[in-house]
Parts: structure tokens; C-alpha cells; sequence
């Protein structure tokens, strides 16, 4: 594996989720790997799993880590070309890509969604000037259009959690006062779409995902429809990608509760955290025997490990 930036970067996904699930089971069976080699971790956004997950996984493969968070700990970066850089910004992405490139063998980077300009956070504008210019493997932790970190882990826990073969697995809206960024809605769509599953996406009008993401996921605007036999409900909020970036409704009646939970077929709640409790999802779930968000989160863990080492056997 050269970069892991999109799903497109993992051919066999259930060979990588299978690899995972094997590391778990040995979380030290590879830790010369990453002998005398170094990862940077980027963050342009907060973060808690990410930050720490990623980290775990480098140090169980033998990787020295460093992390810094961009604008706070260094200087603001400027990614456009051919600019006056009489601005905020201090550094070109340029020159900070090509040095960090030369203190790290990998380098992983968060950087959100603006949420106001939909052509340039769907051309992926950090991620993309990051490989042009780093020379070493990019690892995306969280761009404006996708997360695949989260979404191989979630694959692993629907591996671990299914009861059958060809499980349902739901994506559903769920409201929030702020707009939320459509990346890891967009990127379990593209994952779950290339797995052995029934998959629906419930969400209210205005809300639909970029084509693109969404593929051939069947798609319903009855959030009980979609609950009734479900083995697996995914909450996350997004922001609208047509009226971009805006928050068309909070309505309430979109929140998780147990009521709509006993439509499922025992269902498994998931959500990628952080999460809003009562605002989201109800305590009741939150709480109760059906969510699996914790062990979901632990996850990030060996999902993580498998795309570094796969990374590292590649250098
Ligand atoms: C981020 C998102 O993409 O929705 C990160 C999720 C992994 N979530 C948030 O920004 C939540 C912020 C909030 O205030 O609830």
C-alpha cells in the first residue's frame, strides 16, 4: 500500500479487515516493523480516537511518533498556488509537506471540510497538495470528503458483531444544531457499498449524499422503514451537500431512541463519536445493551494498524 486516502487505496477490503482482526489477537506479532521509522500525525482539527488510536497502532508496530497540531503548534499553512502571502498564513504547504517528509517516513493528516466551499473541499485541495509535495505515504485522518480510518473500522465491527451472513446495515441521519461534515457519512457509504450486505440510507429531504459516495445504496426518507428488521444502525449527522454546508432542519423526531431501536432485529447501535447524548441518540440507547459505540471506537485501533503495516511492508 502506497497512500490510504479513500477506499480506492484498499483493493481487498475483507482481506484488510481479516488482517485487522488477526493483529488484534496479536497487537505485538509485527513490532520490529517499524524499527527506527517515524510517523508525524497532522491535525488541522481536534481530535480524541484518531489522535490516540493511531498513535497506539504506530508504537504496536515499533513506529516513533510525533503529532502536532497545524496553525496552533506551527505556523498557519497556505495551500493555493501562485499566492501573495501577505495573509494569515506564515508557510506554504510547499515547503512544510517537503520538510516534514524528510523527518517522517509516513505522515497522516486531519483536515475537515470548510463546509463553505463545496468544489474545493470535494477536490480535496490539503490532502492532495500534502502527496504532491510530501514524497512519503499519506494517511488520511479525516478529510473534508472522507474518513477510511473509521470506515475500515467499522468494518471490523460489523464483522465481529453480525449474527448473519448478509447482515442490514443502516446509515441514518440524526439531528444537530451544527453543521457537521458529510466525510463519514460519505465514506461508510463507499465502504458498505463494497461489502457483502443490505444497505439503506434514511435521512430527511435536502439531505441526500454526493451521488458519487452514495452509489447504489438504497435510499429512504421513512427512518422506521429503514429501522424494521435492521441488524445494525449507524447515527451521524451531515450537513446538506446540495444547500452546502447548511442545517435544513433539527427535528427531533430524528433522534435515536428505543422505540425506534425495537423496529430492529436486535440491532446493533454504532456511531463514530463524539456524540451528542439526547441531541443524537437518547441515554436509554446510549446507555443499554444494543450499543456497541465503545468497542466500535477500540477498533480504530487495529484498523489503523493494519493500513500502517501494510504501509511500512510497502517502504
Ligand atoms: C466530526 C465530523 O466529521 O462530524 C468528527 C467525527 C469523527 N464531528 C464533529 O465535528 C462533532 C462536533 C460536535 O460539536 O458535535
Amino acid at each position: 500500500m502506497q497512500h490510504f486516502l479513500s477506499v480506492h487505496d484498499a483493493p481487498d477490503i475483507e482481506a484488510l479487515v481479516q488482517e485487522a482482526l488477526a493483529l488484534k489477537k496479536t497487537p505485538f506479532a509485527f513490532d520490529q516493523l517499524g524499527k527506527n521509522k517515524t510517523i508525524g500525525l497532522l491535525f488541522f482539527n481536534p481530535s480524541l480516537r484518531t489522535r490516540l488510536s493511531t498513535q497506539r497502532a504506530a508504537q504496536n508496530l515499533g513506529l516513533n511518533t510525533m503529532v502536532m497540531n497545524v496553525g496552533q503548534d506551527s505556523w498557519g499553512l497556505e495551500l493555493d498556488e501562485g499566492v501573495i502571502m501577505n495573509g494569515t498564513s506564515a508557510e506554504h504547504v510547499k515547503e512544510a509537506a517537503a520538510v516534514m517528509g524528510k523527518y517522517c517516513d509516513i505522515l497522516a493528516v486531519r483536515a475537515f471540510a470548510s463546509l463553505t466551499d463545496r468544489e474545493r473541499d470535494y477536490a480535496e485541495v490539503t490532502m492532495e497538495q500534502f502527496k504532491k509535495y510530501a514524497g512519503v505515504p499519506i494517511v488520511n485522518l479525516e478529510s473534508a470528503t472522507r474518513h477510511p480510518l473509521q470506515s475500515l473500522a467499522d468494518c471490523i465491527t460489523i464483522e465481529e458483531y453480525k449474527t448473519k451472513p448478509r447482515p442490514k446495515v443502516v446509515l441514518t441521519w440524526a439531528p444537530h444544531f451544527k453543521s457537521l461534515p458529510q466525510a463519514v457519512a460519505n465514506s461508510f457509504c463507499e465502504w458498505m457499498n463494497r461489502r457483502d450486505l443490505e444497505f439503506v440510507v434514511t435521512h430527511p429531504e435536502g439531505y441526500e449524499l454526493a451521488p458519487a459516495f452514495l452509489g447504489n445504496a438504497q435510499v429512504t426518507h421513512s427512518q422506521e422503514e429503514a429501522f424494521a428488521g435492521a441488524d445494525f444502525v449507524y447515527a451521524k449527522n451531515w450537513s446538506s451537500y446540495h444547500q452546502y454546508g447548511q442545517v435544513l432542519t433539527q427535528d427531533a423526531a430524528w433522534m435515536i431512541t428505543q422505540q425506534k431501536m425495537d423496529l430492529t432485529n436486535n440491532g446493533k447501535f454504532m456511531h463514530c463519536l463524539p456524540v451528542r447524548r439526547n441531541v443524537k441518540v437518547t441515554d436509554e440507547v446510549l446507555d443499554g445493551p444494543q450499543s456497541i459505540v465503545v468497542e466500535q471506537a477500540g477498533n480504530r485501533v487495529w484498523s489503523a494498524q493494519v493500513v500502517l503495516k501494510r504501509i511500512l511492508e510497502g517502504l
